[in-house]
């Protein structure tokens, strides 16, 4: 077996933070800043082991070869209407971004509407957010770099694409919110900062505001219209109704579901929008959850969770904003969470529930809330809508695990609701019937019922030979749901493989119950989740610890380094991705505050507490069982995750086992460029990144490359 020389990197036991009297060491404090030369230093030596050994992988070409075959299929989007003029996102294949087109009607040809393949060589533009204007005339769009959650907002006219001059910088996390005299949009800007913001700095997001942007006026001209100086951590969301008289702002202090709400009546502005808007509080609370639908006048309805962990709708009168008078229209489901709700043809709901983590569609009626009738769904997600309330039909998208997708059409102004095939998405060359999709549900340590979704081949003998691919995510009320995925199929048909995915609490898999069961005090029993799902493949004779190879990323990527630490003789490889690694101090870098809401904050004592007992970098340790092999990633722009967490976890990884002789397996970092969180990804650079992960897992869990099945 290789023996591996890791670099050496400085240790400084100097620093250390005390924590409510524990004393925590920080030896690896210098990694957060990414501009330092000794960072730059670290990275370039992780990456300079990492690269020539994913290199050395002697089915690597085949790999990528066959990865990008079975990438190479045309994909689309739901067509949206705007106008006369549908519009929708097409990739022929391979092609680094999709491509936005427009057709006017159903029939017509297609043409280029916007093209961000253009905007960079090496398609690390990406389209992030659109909205177009209410007479379907102006289109907004904003742009990522390197996959930054910094964007820049732009301006077309629409069908015709002629590009204007205005050019909105500096936005995050933003909404696009057209007036419906469509003269500008509100969206949402960080104060001015020193030092430079592409999405490689790490400092804090606070702050937070609302403006509105003129079409045709300089962004140094723009407007603010909402700001919370007390409350730096507030996000405001920010709606047109559909009626567009009210401006509707959803605020927000974290990832929690729930936000305040507050309006404003656009048209009782005597000198239109000039400065801060008075609102009118109708929520000034975070204890629920509250998501505009759509309103007939002050009839408001609202998706929310208030007493329903499962979701529910209910109308609020705007005239009369008393809680003892909102009305409940369609009661919370008890076994199904309602995912979203749609209108269309005046007062046809659309609501799609999510019933043992499988998409279900139904019509309701807006005003009474009855239902009407189901719609046609294979068993798997629904990945895509498009249709209005001012629009009489409907089209969705549907996947799963073995369905690269299907976008249905559905005529919503006969009672028959009919849903046809509008297009079928088509992998080529591919013999799907040869794998097949269980679901199971597995007993966790504390006796609840978990579901895991496994996808094999559908000759499997269970006799405990087979590697399997256990992913999972588990917070921030996040659903997993059966997706389709090329290079999963590549490894199912030539490498003999197994893809379980178990649905972890914390996600919202079973609503807001389900994600609290995964939440700050409880964090563990994600962990113990996952790992019971290792456990339940191995006594069901699919597979054997060796040949366990975990994936997650973000906080998925949490769950793989808390779980190695854990279980390190449970698992034979680790890669994580992106992941947050360090729980002492995500809260200090861009909007990590955020997600104390998932895991609370190492300034309060109890809450570092629960924090201390995971946290993946002060949790290494040398076991009686080595460590899997284990493969972190991440990019130079994520600005979401920071880098410095795969940084620090790493050196702390190769300093506590890398000398180690039991230590076999490798313990390497992947740092890419111009590469961010995931969101936009050019395809190029996704199937590189698959490549190394699959050349990593073939080397150290000892795979076998059959051509055929
Ligand atoms: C975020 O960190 C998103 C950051 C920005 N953001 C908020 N609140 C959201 C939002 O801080 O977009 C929000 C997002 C998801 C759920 C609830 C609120 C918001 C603010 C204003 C208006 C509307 C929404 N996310 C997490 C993440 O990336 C999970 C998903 C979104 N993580 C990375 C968590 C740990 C690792």
């Amino acid at each position: 077996m290789v023996k591996f020389h890791y670099p050496n990197a400085r240790r400084d036991e100097s620093v250390s933070e005390d924590f409510h009297g524990t004393k925590v060491v920080d030896a690896y404090r210098w990694l957060e800043d990414p501009d330092a030369e000794e960072t730059k230093e670290f990275v370039d030596k992780q990456n300079e082991l990492s690269r020539p050994f994913l290199d050395a992988c002697p089915i690597k070409e085949k790999l990528k070869n066959r990865i990008t075959e079975l990438w190479d299929y045309p994909k689309y989007s739901c067509p949206g209407r705007h106008g006369d003029y549908f519009y929708y996102y097409y990739n022929t294949g391979l092609q680094n971004q999709s491509v936005l087109y427009v057709q006017k009607g159903l029939d017509a040809k297609p043409s280029v509407f916007l093209d961000p393949n253009e905007l960079s060589p090496d398609g690390t533009i990406s389209i992030c957010g659109t909205a177009f204007s209410e007479n379907e005339e102006m289109f907004a769009y904003s742009l990522s770099s390197s996959g930054s959650d910094w964007v820049e907002i732009k301006f077309k006219k629409s069908p015709s694409g002629d590009d204007l001059p205005d050019k909105l910088e500096k936005v995050k996390f933003t909404s696009i919110a057209w007036t419906h005299d469509h003269k500008g949009i509100f969206y949402n800007r960080y104060p001015e900062e020193e030092g430079k913001q592409d999405g490689t700095e790490t400092t804090s997001n606070l702050h937070h505001k609302l403006y509105y942007h003129r079409i045709g006026t300089a962004q140094t001209d723009d407007v603010l219209v909402a700001e919370f100086t007390d409350n730096p951590k507030w996000m405001i969301g920010a709606e047109v109704s559909d009626c567009g008289r009210y401006l509707i702002l959803s605020i927000r202090e974290s990832c929690k579901p729930v936000n305040q709400l507050f309006y404003v009546d656009l048209e009782s502005l005597p000198k239109g929008i000039n400065g801060l808007l008075s609102y009118v509080t109708v929520v000034d609370n975070f204890d629920a959850e509250y998501e505009y639908i759509a309103n007939n006048g002050t009839v408001f309805t609202f998706k929310t969770n208030l007493d329903a962990p499962l979701y529910k709708l209910i109308t609020i009168d705007f005239a009369d904003p008393d809680k003892s008078k909102w009305k409940t229209v369609v009661p919370e489901d008890k076994t199904s969470v309602l995912e979203w709700a749609a209108v269309v043809n005046d007062n046809k709901l659309i609501l799609c529930y999510l019933k043992d983590v499988k998409n279900e569609l139904f019509v309701h009626d807006l005003v009474t809330g009855e239902r009407k009738s189901q719609l046609r769904l294979d068993v798997g997600s629904v990945v895509g809508y498009s249709g209005k309330r001012k629009h009489k039909e409907i089209f969705y998208k549907f996947m799963s695990f073995l369905t690269p997708g299907i976008i249905y059409r559905c005529d919503m102004t006969s009672d028959t609701y009919e849903s046809k095939v509008f297009r079928e998405i088509h992998v080529k060359d591919f013999d799907i019937g040869q794998f097949e999709t269980k679901q199971v549900f597995y007993t966790s340590k504390d006796d609840t019922k978990v579901p895991m979704f496994i996808v094999q081949r559908k000759d499997l003998q269970l006799n405990g030979s087979h590697p399997v691919m256990l992913y999972g995510y588990g917070g921030f009320n996040i659903s997993l749901t059966p997706s389709f995925s090329p290079s999963r199929l590549v490894f199912l048909q030539h490498l003999g493989g197994v893809y379980a995915l178990p649905n972890i609490r914390g996600g919202g898999e079973y609503g807001e119950t389900w994600h609290k069961g995964g939440c700050l005090a409880n964090k563990q029993n994600c962990f113990d989740d996952f790992q019971r799902a290792a456990e339940y493949l191995i006594e069901n004779k699919y597979t054997s610890p060796s040949k366990i190879i975990i994936n997650g990323g973000s906080n998925g990527g949490l769950l793989v380094g808390a779980c190695i630490n854990q279980r390190p003789d449970l698992f034979g490889c680790a890669i994580a991705q992106v992941g947050v690694l360090d729980m002492m101090r995500f809260h200090k870098f861009t909007i990590g505050h955020a997600w104390t809401s998932d895991y609370g904050c190492s300034d309060k004592p109890e809450e570092f507490q629960w924090q201390i007992k995971y946290s993946p970098l002060h949790n290494v340790k040398e076991k009686d069982s080595q460590y899997p092999a284990v493969l972190l990633l991440t990019g130079d722009h994520d600005d979401r995750v920071v880098p410095l967490h795969s940084l620090k976890f790493m050196a702390e990884l190769q300093h506590v086992l890398g000398k180690s002789k039991t230590q076999t397996n490798p313990l390497m970092l992947r740092v890419d460029t111009k590469a961010g969180h995931g969101a936009g990804k050019p395809t190029a650079k996704i199937i590189e990144e698959l490549t190394d992960i699959y050349s990593f897992i073939y080397q150290t869990v000892g795979l076998e490359w059959k051509d055929k099945l």
